[in-house]
């Protein structure tokens, strides 16, 4: 039986569109799944979105949705995101899911019973208009709100709480006994001297919003975010369901690794140990908390602009690009940054030229020399080959060692040393020499075919990394699907070599400076794609728009259109003797009652049109994007009054 692997990436808030510092996350685990599959492994590989809380509901209000609806299309663009970043998931959890709330509901009210959560209060200080309650550690100076800056108030409010002091000890042992449970050691080291100064008990309820899983024995609370957001871990595999086989299966299998960035190290290090023990169910995991890709000007934010977002990285350079700037970039236990220099210099180093040449090279000289074909002869040998037959062999070693313990930059960083060397090997070989001499030519075929070897591994060991590469290298080289695999990594596995006539480029050089202005210009949001330029050859006269009787007008009343979803059907008074009849696609912004009594802005003179069996005499004026559309509405101003 194949061993099993379980691996996860935090479920994703749902507050704005995803930066390329998620999709880090994301791809790390990508990477990670794909490495075991290729050595063999039953894996499993979930991710999600983390939907409830006040955030969401503020964000959703925003934004006139519901909050149901916001998630529900914030979750089918990340799906979105990820099929197009050709993410290997398995599941994809939504806590705002059937399966997964019953399964918190079921938590909360075990841990209840056996006295692990109590109701108490949670003292705070308060926001009012941000309606948010903050910690003490959390607030501005002079106790002012984080968000918006306005004075905070203290408040009391009914809360439960999870006992986590009960289960301090056990937790210090735990992560002693276990020492690679947290990596890299630095956030061990911080997770343990948090512990120990005391771990105070966690809140885990509140009162103050409905935008959350209800607290079955006391529905005036709902589930505060940790323990509904890391319950998915195990509810994604049907824990305490009627069929919980993925459960037993990955859970209690051989390998579970949970990835986080540093800032939720405390919540899976501390809370989610604690809840699995209170449960009784075994702390199989492993975790790892990687550093934050930054921008230069500091971090990013989904709220914030000024970031790069991963589908302008495709859209401009290519998936791979991406997946091996993010990979390669991101040190080992710290921070890095995301700069359009960093990135478009490891494009054309890195990928184009130290790569992408080889390949290119190697598959021109074999067609050059040998018309497409080389064959394998272990009796020849020259000086050099011995030093790159044993980095090959060395580098798989590496490779492998480090991708065991997730040190995914460094794996491919030994990869790219044998890049190095085999390129190096070409300058020591000199094969346009080997080629002027007729007894040389088996000297020069064991050149090829090294080069051809090495690069078999290259590729190999490029398949969790770089997805359409790697492909391209097997096809163009040659290889069979017999040799691209894990176990078929053995200098001399190769036989023989028939290349394709013509190499293609993996990666085309980029025109550097230029490029690195395109991506500057995309970071100040003055991107030529992301603007809009006027059609010149189409300009309108000022009496093309003096045609146009424009006035403001109030909605009397709006109702569903009884045929048609998408529209509404209104009533408006727009300074004359009778209401008037307009029917607008807007059904799905607005809710009727939305719209009621509001100063909007509509052209009477359009001429009448039938829009499924009603009549509609005047049109509406709103602004829309692809997600968002809002009518255009004024203070003041009475109907019938002209706008110009
Ligand atoms: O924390 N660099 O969700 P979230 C690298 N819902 N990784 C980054 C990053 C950056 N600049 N910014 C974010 C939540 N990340 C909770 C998690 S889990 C039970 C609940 C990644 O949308 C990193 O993995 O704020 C970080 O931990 C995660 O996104 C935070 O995502």
């Amino acid at each position: 039986m194949n061993k099993t692997y379980y691996i996860t990436t935090p479920i994703y808030y749902p507050s704005g569109k995803l930066h390329i510092g998620n999709t880090y996350t994301t791809v790390f685990c990508d990477a990670l799944r794909r490495y075991k599959d290729l050595k063999g492994y039953d894996s499993y590989y979930l991710t999600g979105m983390d939907e409830h809380g006040k955030k969401i509901e503020t964000v959703a209000k925003e934004r006139d949705m519901s909050p149901y609806d916001h998630v529900d299309e914030m979750a089918s663009d990340t799906k979105a995101l990820w099929d197009r970043l050709n993410i290997s998931y398995d599941d994809f959890i939504r806590t705002t899911e059937k399966r997964h709330k019953t399964v918190v509901q079921k938590i909360f009210e075990q841990l209840l019973e056996q006295g692990d959560i109590y109701l108490g209060t949670y003292k705070g200080y308060y926001c009012m208009p941000c309606e948010s309650f903050f910690t003490d550690s959390q607030l501005g100076e002079n106790n002012t709100c984080p968000d918006c800056g306005r004075e905070t108030s203290q408040l009391e409010e009914e809360s439960y709480f999870l006992r986590l002091s009960k289960y301090q000890d056990r937790l210090l042992k735990f992560i002693e006994d276990n020492p690679d449970f947290i990596t890299p050691e630095s956030r061990k080291n911080e997770v343990l001297s948090f512990i120990k100064q005391g771990l105070n008990d966690l809140s885990v309820s509140r009162t103050t919003f409905d935008w959350g899983i209800k607290v079955v024995s006391n529905p005036k609370h709902v589930v505060y975010v940790w323990i509904d957001a890391l319950s998915n871990y195990i509810s994604a595999l049907g824990y305490n369901t009627n069929d919980d086989s993925l459960y037993q299966k990955y859970w209690h299998g051989d390998e579970v690794v949970h990835v986080v960035g540093k800032d939720i190290l405390r919540f899976h290090a501390i809370y989610w140990p604690i809840m699995l023990m209170a449960l009784d169910i075994p702390v199989t995991f492993k975790l790892h908390a990687h550093g934050f890709y930054m921008m230069k000007e500091g971090k990013m934010s989904k709220s914030k602009g000024g970031v790069i977002y991963p589908d302008t990285i495709i859209n401009h350079y290519g998936l791979d690009e991406l997946r091996y700037f993010l990979l390669r970039e991101l040190p080992y236990g710290s921070d890095g940054v995301f700069t359009p220099e960093s990135f478009i210099e490891r494009i054309n180093y890195d990928l184009a030229n130290d790569f992408g040449n080889l390949l290119n090279r190697t598959i021109s000289m074999i067609n050059k020399y040998f018309n497409g074909a080389v064959e394998y002869d272990p009796n020849v040998n020259n000086e050099f080959d011995e030093t790159l037959e044993t980095l090959i062999t060395q580098t798989v070693a590496d490779y492998r060692e480090n991708m065991e313990i997730l040190k995914v930059s460094e794996a491919i960083k030994s990869v790219w040393k044998l890049v190095s060397r085999t390129n190096k090997y070409i300058d020591e070989t000199t094969p346009w020499i080997l080629a002027k001499d007729p007894n040389k030519k088996a000297e020069l075929q064991n050149v090829m075919y090294h080069l051809a070897e090495s690069l078999r591994h290259i590729g190999v060991l490029l398949i969790p990394i770089l997805l359409d590469a790697s492909e391209s290298l097997f096809k163009q080289l040659g290889i069979p699907e017999e040799l691209r695999t894990w176990d078929s990594l053995e200098f001399g596995a190769l036989k023989q070599v028939d290349v394709v006539k013509k190499p293609s480029p993996l990666f085309p050089r980029l025109d550097g400076e230029k490029e690195i202005k395109k991506l500057q210009s995309i970071l100040r949001g003055e991107d030529k794609e992301t603007q809009k330029p006027v059609d010149e050859s189409n300009l309108a006269t000022i009496d093309d728009f003096n045609k146009l009787d424009l006035r403001i007008a109030k909605v009397l009343s709006a109702k569903y259109h009884p045929n048609a979803d998408k529209l509404l059907i209104l009533k408006v008074d727009a300074g004359e003797k009778e209401p008037r009849q307009i029917v607008a696609g807007i059904a799905k912004h607005y809710k009727p009652e939305d719209l009621e009594d509001k100063k909007v802005v509509v052209i009477v003179n359009l001429e009448p049109v039938n829009l499924r069996g009603e009549k509609s005499n005047g049109m509406l004026l709103a602004g829309s994007n692809k997600k968002e559309l809002k009518v255009l509405t004024v203070d003041g101003l009475k109907p019938g009054d002209a706008v110009s």
